[in-house]
C-alpha cells in the first residue's frame, strides 16, 4: 500500500506522522544528546519512544548526503588519547571489484565527491585496546555506554558491566563517528537488523542512502550492507557517512569480487586487505564465517538443503578446493588484532545454519556453534567484542534448544538470529513464518533479530517489503521485550490501550508502529472525519461495542467496584428487555 509519505524520500520527509517529534535527553556532558521520539497525544500528554531514525527526522537538521551526518562521536574518540590518524589505504578502483572501473566516482558521476574522503582514518595507537570491551574491563564508563544506557532507561554502570562480561556489545568503529551508539545484549531491548544494498545495480547515491534511511525510519537498529557487484567501496562510503545506526558487512563478499568470483582463488591476504579497507571506512560489525571447518563440510552432505549460507558455501568451496583448514580459522588471531585496532565487532557467521525444517539442529549446525563459542572466547581474550549468529529454519519445538545451547556453548555472548522460519510452506509470507520464530527465540534471550521480508527466497525486497519486514520484526522484538519484562516496555502498550478504550482514534494511530497503515485501514471502513472522534469502532459499529459498554460502566458507576458495576449493568440490561443491540436513540 502506498501512503502519502511514500512519494517522498524519507531523508527529506521526516516521520510518517506529524504527531511524532524528535526530542533529546542530555547526559553528563553537553555533547551527549540522546535522541528519542515523542508521540504527542490529543490530550496534551506525550509518550517517549526509542528512536533509530537519526538526525533526518529533526526539523532543525538539513540533510546533505554529500556532506554526511555530523561526527557526533569524534570528540569522544579523540579525547581518550589512544588513537592516531594515518595514511590508510587509498581507495583503488579494484576495491570495487569492478573490472571496468568508471573514472570520477563510479555511477554517481564525476561531481559526486565522496564525503569523508578528505578524512584520514584512525586506528589504535601502539596496540591500545580501543574497544568498548577493553574500556569496560578497565572500569571505564565511556560516553558510548552512557548514551546507550540513557536510550534504554538503565544505569550506565549496568551497561559497562554487561559489556565487560561479553554479554553485550556496542558496535561502534572509531571510524564511524556519525553513529548513535546502540547496545545489543540479552539484558537490553531486543534489536533488529535490516539488510540493504543487496541489489546488483546502484543507480544513485541518494538511492543507496535512502534505503538505509527508510529502514531506520521504521525502526531498524542496525543495517547490513550486503552489496555485491560494481562500486561496493563507494556505495559503502555513502551509506556509512550518512548512517546514524551501526553498519554491518560480510567482507567475504567483497573479497570474492576481487578474485573474480572464484572462491578457490580467495586467500588470507586478499581477505585481510578487504577487512582493513572496511575497518578504515568505519564498518561497525562484520560477519565472519570462521566456524565452517573442513571436517564439518561432509556433515552437510545428507542434508535436505545442504549449505544455504552464502558465506558458508564460499568457505566450504575454498576448504574443499584446497583441502585445507579455513583461512578464517587459521588466521583468526591476526584478524582479532585488526578488528581490535578499530573496535570492529565480530558477528561470527552461521555458515552451516539449516535451510529447511528437516535440517534444523543437525550435527553440522551444532558442530559449527561449538566452534563459534571457542572463537568467541579467543576474540574476547583479544578485547574484541563478539556476537554469535544463529538460524535459519527451525520448527517451534526445536527453537528453545538453539537458545539454550548457544548460552551454554558461547558464554552468553549476544545471539543474533535470522528469524528462524518456523515452516517452509509459505513463500511470499516468510516475514510471518520467521516472525513467529523470531518472537520465540527473542523471548528466550536472543539479542538481535535479522529481519526477513516477504520476498525471502523469491526476489529482492522493494520499499514496501523493507517496511513490512522491519515492522514485522519490531513486533517480534517488542513482544519479546514485554515477555521479558524490560523496564518501561509495557508503558507503550498501556498508552495505546488507553487511547483505544477512550476512543482517541488519532492517538491510537499515532502510537502505532505504522501510523499510516492503521489510519488508512480505518478510513477504508469509516472515511469521514467525525468517525475518528466517534465513540465506537468500525468492528462492531455504533450499536454494539464491548469497549463502549464497559466504558459506560466505568462512567456510570465510577465509585463502584467492577463486580458491583457489572451487576448494575446487568440490571440495566434486563430493564432494557435483554436486547444485545442497543436502541439507536443513544
Ligand atoms: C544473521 C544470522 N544468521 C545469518 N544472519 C545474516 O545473514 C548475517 O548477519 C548477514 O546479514 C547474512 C549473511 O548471510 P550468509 O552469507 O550467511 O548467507
Ligand atoms: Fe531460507
Amino acid at each position: 500500500m502506498s501512503t502519502h509519505e511514500d512519494q517522498h524520500t524519507s531523508v527529506r520527509s521526516g516521520y510518517p506522522t506529524p504527531a511524532w517529534h524528535k526530542a533529546y535527553r542530555t547526559g553528563s556532558r553537553p555533547d551527549l544528546r540522546v535522541p528519542y521520539r515523542e508521540v504527542h497525544l490529543t490530550d496534551g500528554r506525550t509518550v517517549p519512544l526509542y528512536d533509530t531514525s537519526g538526525p533526518y527526522t529533526d526539523p532543525a537538521y538539513t540533510a546533505d548526503v554529500r556532506r554526511g551526518l555530523p561526527a557526533l562521536r569524534d570528540p569522544w574518540i579523540r579525547e581518550r588519547g589512544d588513537v592516531e590518524e594515518y595514511q590508510g589505504c587509498e581507495p583503488r578502483p579494484e576495491d570495487d571489484g569492478s573490472r571496468h572501473p568508471v573514472q570520477g566516482g563510479g555511477p554517481h558521476g564525476p561531481d559526486a565527491v565522496l564525503p569523508g574522503r578528505g578524512r584520514r582514518p584512525l586506528r589504535a595507537r601502539g596496540g591500545a585496546a580501543v574497544t568498548q570491551l577493553g574500556y569496560a574491563r578497565r572500569g571505564v564508563v565511556t560516553p558510548e555506554m552512557e548514551f546507550t544506557a540513557l536510550r534504554e532507561g538503565l544505569a550506565p554502570e549496568f551497561v559497562r558491566d554487561r559489556v565487560a562480561r561479553g554479554r553485550a556489545v556496542i558496535p561502534v568503529n572509531i571510524n564511524h563517528p556519525e553513529v548513535e551508539p546502540v547496545v545489543i545484549g540479552t539484558d537490553f531491548l531486543v534489536k533488529i537488523n535490516a539488510n540493504i544494498g543487496n541489489s546488483a545495480v546502484a543507480s544513485s547515491i541518494e538511492e543507496e542512502v535512502e534505503k538505509m534511511a527508510w529502514a531506520t525510519r521504521w525502526g531498524a537498529d542496525t543495517v547490513m550492507d550486503l552489496s555485491t557487484g560494481p562500486d561496493i567501496h563507494a556505495t559503502r562510503e555513502w551509506i556509512l557517512r550518512n548512517s546514524p545506526v551501526p553498519v554491518g558487512t560480510v567482507p567475504l563478499y567483497q573479497a570474492l569480487e576481487k578474485v573474480g568470483g572464484r572462491p578457490e582463488e580467495l586467500g588470507w591476504e586478499v581477505y585481510r586487505d578487504t577487512v582493513v579497507e572496511q575497518c578504515e571506512q568505519g564498518v561497525d560489525y562484520m560477519t565472519v564465517h570462521a566456524g565452517v571447518l573442513l571436517r564439518y563440510v561432509p556433515l552437510t552432505a545428507r542434508r535436505k538443503t545442504g549449505i544455504v549460507s552464502r558465506g558458508g558455501s564460499i568457505m566450504a568451496a575454498w576448504c574443499l578446493a584446497h583441502h585445507q583448514e579455513s583461512f578464517l580459522y587459521t588466521h583468526f588471531e591476526e584478524l582479532c588484532d585488526i578488528l581490535r585496532a578499530y573496535d570492529v565487532t565480530y558477528s561470527l557467521g552461521d555458515g552451516l545454519r539449516p535451510g529447511s525444517i528437516a535440517d534444523a539442529n543437525d550435527e553440522a549446525q551444532l558442530a559449527e556453534l561449538r566452534t563459534l563459542g571457542e572463537l568467541g572466547r579467543v576474540a574476547r581474550q583479544h578485547d574484541v567484542q563478539v556476537m554469535i549468529e544463529g538460524p535459519g529454519h527451525v520448527p517451534m519445538h526445536r527453537i528453545r534448544e538453539n537458545m539454550d545451547l548457544q548460552k551454554e556453548l558461547c558464554d552468553e555472548a549476544p545471539f543474533y538470529t535470522l528469524g528462524p522460519l518456523t515452516t517452509d510452506v509459505a513463500p511470499g509470507y516468510d516475514h510471518i513464518t520467521s516472525g513467529i520464530g523470531a518472537a520465540m527465540i527473542a523471548w528466550w534471550g536472543t539479542a538481535m533479530l535479522c529481519y526477513v521480508t516477504p520476498k525471502e527466497h523469491l526476489g529482492l525486497p522493494d520499499r514496501d517489503d523493507v517496511r513490512t519486514g522491519v515492522i514485522t520484526y519490531k513486533i517480534a522484538a517488542h513482544a519479546a521485550d514485554l515477555a521479558k519484562g524490560h523496564p518501561g516496555a509495557q508503558a507503550w502498550d498501556d498508552a495505546l490501550s488507553d487511547a483505544r478504550f477512550e476512543f482517541r482514534w488519532e492517538d491510537q494511530f499515532n502510537l502505532a508502529l505504522d501510523p499510516g497503515t492503521a489510519r488508512s485501514f480505518h478510513d477504508e471502513t469509516l472515511p469521514a472525519a467525525p468517525a475518528k472522534t466517534a465513540h465506537f469502532c468500525s468492528m462492531c459499529g455504533p450499536k454494539f461495542c464491548s469497549m463502549k459498554i464497559s466504558r459506560s460502566i466505568a462512567e456510570t458507576y465510577p465509585e463502584m467496584s467492577a463486580e458491583a458495576g457489572m451487576k448494575a449493568k446487568s440490571e440495566e440490561f434486563a430493564a432494557n428487555g435483554n436486547r444485545v443491540y442497543l436502541p439507536l436513540a443513544d
